[in-house]
């Protein structure tokens, strides 16, 4: 596996220096910010990114995200537009060399939270979601959710979210596969592999439609076009967030069928009502076994890229929520320990049969 570092561009205060100090680290997984959603990335912009990361000893192989733009979730007739602006951003970043983009089709809102600070009892800080809050808001009195508070005006939300009274599960479904009927054959021509991010958390929200939640719907998307182009990036927290997913089972089925491009690892610590928090990577602090499910990586021979997802703040760090340094960096380590450790069993284990 190939261990990446999500990092904002030079807004980001956690310079690049400080990534490639973290042992074992690979690449960087990155975008371009300074582009409207829906406008095409033209290729110096690609480059540049490139080129930064690249002097700092890291490689740029993998994108999340590239957004997909409202109207195109939507079904709105200035999709073909949009869809074709797509389609040059995935060959001009084939062109700069890059391997995998991941995005989401989540309306609306990406990562929903309601807390971005709960304080755990070492003192720490994470960020939560607690299902009876998020049940209680009254989505036509406006929504303040921390993260989102100034992603959209009051009244630009609302329109949105009137708009998307038209649109159940069903038809977004049918967006979705009109996008990837277009885009995927693209991706396909140009190498690059499509990695779709599930829903963060894997439910509807505020009435809106959310269908990249469970097995069913990650093998229903694969279903619309069989291609090596249109896959997955397996995000062990956000399907975790939900205790019927089994990431383990979703590891080996979609990793045996060489379906998963990116692994997102992070743990979650969720109860049977559908409250959750981000913990830190390790097994024993959350609900999910790190461990198996590296394990289950391992065994279809996975040599794609992973990221420490979300991590905690620790030691006094303050910055963007979910992408400090610190945290990430110990969870990059601990799942690059796990990793050698089974490595090493398993090369073990084989010489012992020979
Ligand atoms: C949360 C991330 C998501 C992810 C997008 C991918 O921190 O995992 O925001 O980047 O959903 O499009």
């Amino acid at each position: 596996m190939k261990m990446t570092f999500r990092w904002y561009g030079t807004n980001d205060p956690i310079p690049l220096s400080y990534i490639r100090q973290i042992p074992g680290m690979y690449g960087i997984v990155s975008a371009v910010y300074d582009v409207a959603v829906g406008e095409i990335w033209p290729v110096d912009k690609i480059q540049a990114l490139k080129q930064q990361v690249e002097a700092h000893g890291l490689k740029l192989e993998v994108i999340e995200s590239v957004p997909v733009h409202e109207d195109i979730k939507l079904g709105k007739p200035n999709r073909d537009r949009l869809i074709a602006n797509y389609a040059q951003t995935l060959r001009n970043l084939a062109q700069c060399g890059l391997q995998v983009v991941c995005y989401n089709f989540m309306p609306v809102f990406d990562w929903t939270r309601t807390s971005l600070e709960k304080i755990l009892p070492d003192g720490s800080t994470t960020l939560a979601f607690d299902a009876t809050t998020i049940a209680e808001i009254d989505p036509s009195a406006g929504i303040q959710l921390p993260g989102w508070d100034s992603s959209y005006q009051p009244e630009e939300l609302k329109t949105l979210l009137a708009e998307y009274q038209e649109v159940g599960e069903e038809t977004l479904w049918a967006n979705l596969t009109y996008f990837l009927q277009h885009i995927i054959p693209v991706a396909e021509a140009a190498g690059i592999k499509m990695a779709i991010h599930p829903d963060d958390p894997p439910r509807p929200i505020f009435g809106l439609p959310r269908i990249v939640k469970n097995r069913d719907d990650l093998a229903r998307l694969l279903a619309i076009i069989d291609s090596p182009a249109n896959g997955l990036t397996l995000c062990s927290g956000s399907l975790g967030a939900d205790c019927n997913n089994d990431i383990v089972a979703l590891v080996h089925e979609f990793a045996a069928r060489d379906r998963i491009h990116f692994a997102h690892l992070r743990n979650v610590k969720v109860n049977a009502a559908g409250d959750f928090y981000e913990t830190s990577h390790r097994s024993a602090d959350g609900s999910l076994d790190m461990a198996a499910i590296l394990s289950a990586y391992h065994q279809h021979g996975f040599s794609g890229y992973v990221r420490p997802d979300h991590g905690r703040m620790i030691w006094g760090e303050t910055g963007k929520p979910g992408y400090g340094l610190f945290d990430r960096a110990l969870g990059a380590v601990y799942l690059n320990g796990l990793w050698e450790g089974i490595v090493k069993q398993a090369n073990k284990t084989a010489e012992m049969n020979v």
